[in-house]
């Protein structure tokens, strides 16, 4: 029978069937593909999870963030925090990668491929400072790209991911999107629905994980991992909190099914990074209470 048939007796059947008051089935969703092969079998995932050291901070926010422990403004101190089993990816930008990471191969590399200063002015925008080539070329595991949704940018800047996104396909290399609503179009940025809304941006646009703000609560945070479908989403770690806030928010992220945290001030602002990396390995891989892991300390 010539399939236009088929389809006209499947359409008229399903007519009757769905009219009597049933639910027409829906077909099953194909298992997403990339996702399991860029984030699973990737470095940049243990178990699922993920635990990024951020150092692009020099770049975004200039060396004020060094300041209350200055050894971070060496990246040989933050490369060497790196090597913390926890940390399965060190994010940086190009001039840091090319400078350091031939000393530390062991390091798994996140290349962040934009970022702009705090010295610009304008709507929110962020330069393209290396190629998924190059950064592959340099040794990047993984790539990274900040988009503010809501800018008057956020048509290039989605069209410059475009480029990135399906760059890192062909590479092979996992990407993680800085989901970031601000500008014109955003009044309030930390309001769980515009953080859900950045969640599912990053899904739309083809990001295997989302690095967001923590929208407020494990509830709102259910609802932004929701969204996201098969990208996983992790919290931005924000401003240095002292240890049992910032441990109680990374508890309710994994609480609400989240996949782990990208973080930055948070640890190479501590004057023991590594025992906060040591409670970070807790609560993430470990699935430990907040009270567990500060008491390991
Ligand atoms: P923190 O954990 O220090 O917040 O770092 C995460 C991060 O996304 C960095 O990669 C980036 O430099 C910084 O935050 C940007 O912060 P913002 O744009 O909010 O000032």
């Amino acid at each position: 029978m010539p399939s236009v048939y088929i389809v006209y007796v499947y359409e008229i059947y399903n007519f009757f069937w769905t009219g009597l008051g049933h639910v027409k089935p829906k077909p099953a969703l194909a298992t997403p593909t990339y996702e399991m092969r860029h984030i699973e079998h990737t470095p940049l995932a243990q178990d699922g999870k993920v635990l990024i050291l951020a150092y692009d901070h020099g770049l975004e926010h200039g060396p004020v963030d060094f300041e209350p422990v200055p050894d971070s403004a060496d990246p040989e101190h933050v490369f060497k925090l790196a090597t913390h089993p926890a940390v399965t990816g060190l994010a940086v930008q190009k001039g840091v990668a090319e400078a350091y990471y031939p000393e530390y191969e062991d390091v798994t590399l996140l290349a962040k491929l934009n970022g702009t200063s705090n010295l610009w002015m304008g709507e929110p925008d962020s330069a393209v400072n290396w190629s998924v080539e190059y950064a592959a070329e340099v040794g990047a595991d993984a790539v990274g790209f900040t988009l503010y949704g809501g800018s008057n940018r956020e048509v290039e800047m989605a069209e410059e991911f475009r480029d990135a996104q399906e760059a890192a396909r062909e590479h092979e290399l996992p990407v993680v999107m800085w989901s970031y609503p601000r500008g014109q179009g955003v009044k309030n940025d930390t309001k769980p629905g515009v953080i859900a809304y950045a969640a599912r941006q990053a899904l739309e646009l083809g990001a295997d994980v989302a690095k967001v703000k923590y929208p407020g609560s494990k509830e709102a945070m259910e609802e932004v991992v929701e969204v996201a479908g098969p990208t996983k989403v992790i919290m931005s770690g924000g401003s240095k909190a002292d240890d049992r806030a910032f441990l109680e928010r990374v508890r309710a992220v994994m609480d609400a099914g989240g996949a782990g945290l990208a973080v930055g001030r948070n640890v190479f602002q501590r004057d023991d990074p590594e025992a906060i990396l040591d409670a970070l390995e807790q609560v993430i891989f470990e699935d430990a209470s907040v009270d567990a892991a500060l008491a390991e300390r």
